[in-house]
């Protein structure tokens, strides 16, 4: 069979006046370079799952009607779903499925609601895809018309034993970075997390030889990649964290993760992060305010316990040359319109490099979703399209929605504004500097006393 593998692109945001000014400010221009083209792991793996005898091809869209004419010619297309887009898909898969093309779809929107795309396509899939697609793909060979599939009614999907990324099927388009994935899951529980959908399983490493051997495949149809790793939290187990930094060393790559505070509290960890080419570390702060916080993170509260650690725990992974970027969610519950001052406050005083700030969003799935469902607050329950973390669709308790949105507009103007990145790189690179001397120093103050 010819099969198809579509992956949905770009960046969404629907507020018109924050996408002027997304186009203005330069640190929202350059990180929109930096990630809005990243090719869709999900997407590779299936590839990499699919029983042999078939002809695969993989394309992405950044809009519907963008998606290659070759895909009508398909007997079979899979696409990978995020709420922002979903509609976006199912149009296209109405119009493949109108050529005759047989659709399946899966990915964390459609995981959420497997109903509502069953209208769209002929094949849903819930869950992680792995195990699921070789057995769809046999279906389809045989004639099958379509059905519901859910993951957890197949053996679970080993870690050590995922299959290899097509990345041979990106042939020569341009991306700026190349995911690859090192752990699944994450132990913290936070109430919003759009990763939520993923997550029954526990967290999960893989054996380190395992990502080498994808990084391998990668490195055989691009040299030099600038690597993303598609995780929700890397560095859960430092002696594991330390084994991987080892190993990506004598590649001489660079690279960048999501991963928690705890990584700060690790020096050797950080020192191997440091060697093997680490460039940027994304953390979930979210709030400066533990008042705010408790609770958010439902299994320990981690995020909350960790607050006033915050400002020395960013210093210290700092210092070794990886820049952090701090996210903050806007609008969470007890949060009035004194947060924007707080967050731009807290990046002045940690030094952070990057900062994202987002507006909280209630996804499909997601606990956050359910709780704000019931309480009345989500504003357009079945408006997808707004899901993209910078467009208010929810109540929040201690000011209007109409605030909120401002207040992301005027912060995005403070943080983003070219004088802003200047004055935060400048400062970052000039206690980098600081940092260096007085590590240089210490480590020579022993030969120095030893020679009088
Ligand atoms: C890489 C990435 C991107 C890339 C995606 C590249 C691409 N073309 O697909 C880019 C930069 C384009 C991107 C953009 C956006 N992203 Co993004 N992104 C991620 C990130 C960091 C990793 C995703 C990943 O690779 N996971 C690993 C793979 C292996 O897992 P997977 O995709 O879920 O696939 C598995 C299963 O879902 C399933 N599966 C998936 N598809 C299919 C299809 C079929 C047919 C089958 C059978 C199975 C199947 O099988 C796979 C293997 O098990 C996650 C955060 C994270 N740490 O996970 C956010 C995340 C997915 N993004 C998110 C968001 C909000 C966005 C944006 C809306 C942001 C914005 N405002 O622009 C846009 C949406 C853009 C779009 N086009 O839809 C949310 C999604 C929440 C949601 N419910 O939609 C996440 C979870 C971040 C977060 N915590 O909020 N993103």
């Amino acid at each position: 069979m010819k099969i198809g593998f579509l992956a949905m692109s770009g960046v969404r945001a629907c507020d018109a006046e924050l996408l002027e000014l997304g186009l203005t400010l330069p640190g929202f221009v350059e990180r929109s370079k930096q990630v809005a083209s990243l090719p869709s792991l999900g997407l590779l793996l299936l590839a990499g799952a699919t029983p042999a005898g078939h002809e695969l091809r993989y394309a992405e869209a950044d809009r519907e009607g963008v998606e290659p004419a070759w895909l009508e010619a398909c007997d079979l297309v899979a696409i990978s779903t995020f709420t922002a887009q979903v509609r976006e898909a199912y149009r296209i898969a109405d119009r493949l499925r109108a050529a005759g093309v047989q659709v399946a779809m899966g990915g964390l929107h459609v995981s959420a609601l497997p109903e509502e795309a069953l209208e769209h396509a002929d094949w849903v899939v819930v869950g992680e895809g792995e195990n699921v697609w070789p057995e769809l793909v046999r279906r389809v060979a045989l004639g099958e018309r379509g059905g519901l599939l859910r993951a957890s009614d197949f053996e679970p999907v080993r870690i050590a034993e995922l299959p290899v990324p097509r990345y041979d099927l990106l042939e020569d388009r341009a991306y700026n970075r190349f995911t690859l994935q090192t752990t699944r899951g994450c132990p913290w529980r936070c109430e919003f997390c759009a990763s939520t959908v993923m997550l029954g399983e526990p967290y999960r490493k893989r054996p380190v030889a395992q990502v080498m051997r994808d990084l391998r495949a990668l490195r055989a149809v691009r040299r030099e990649p600038f690597l993303e790793f598609a995780d929700d939290n890397t560095f859960v187990d430092p002696s594991w964290g330390r084994e991987l930094c080892d190993a990506l060393r004598p590649e001489g790559l660079h690279w960048f993760t999501e991963t928690d505070l705890s990584i700060a509290d690790h020096p050797a960890l950080l020192d191997a992060m440091a060697r093997s080419g680490c460039r940027q570390v994304l953390i979930g702060l979210e709030a400066t305010d533990a008042a705010v916080l408790g609770g958010v993170e439902r299994n320990g509260d981690f995020k909350a316990r960790r607050v006033s650690d915050q400002i020395d725990a960013i210093r210290r992974i700092q210092a070794r040359g990886i820049t952090v970027n701090g996210c903050f969610v806007l609008g969470l519950d007890g949060q009035g319109p004194e947060c924007f001052d707080q967050v731009a406050d807290f990046v002045e005083r940690s030094g952070l490099y990057e900062v994202q700030i987002t507006v909280q969003t209630p996804f499909p799935g997601t606990p956050l979703y359910g709780r704000l469902m019931s309480e009345g607050r989500v504003i357009d329950p079945e408006r997808w399209e707004v899901c993209t973390l910078f467009d208010v669709n929810f109540l929040p308790t201690d000011m209007t929605p109409e605030a909120l949105r401002r207040g992301l507009h005027d912060l995005s103007r403070r943080l983003y504004g070219a004088e802003a990145v200047a004055r935060r790189r400048e400062r970052y690179f000039r206690r980098l500097r600081g940092a260096r001397r007085t590590r240089a120093n210490s480590s020579r103050a022993p030969l120095v006393r030893r020679r009088a």
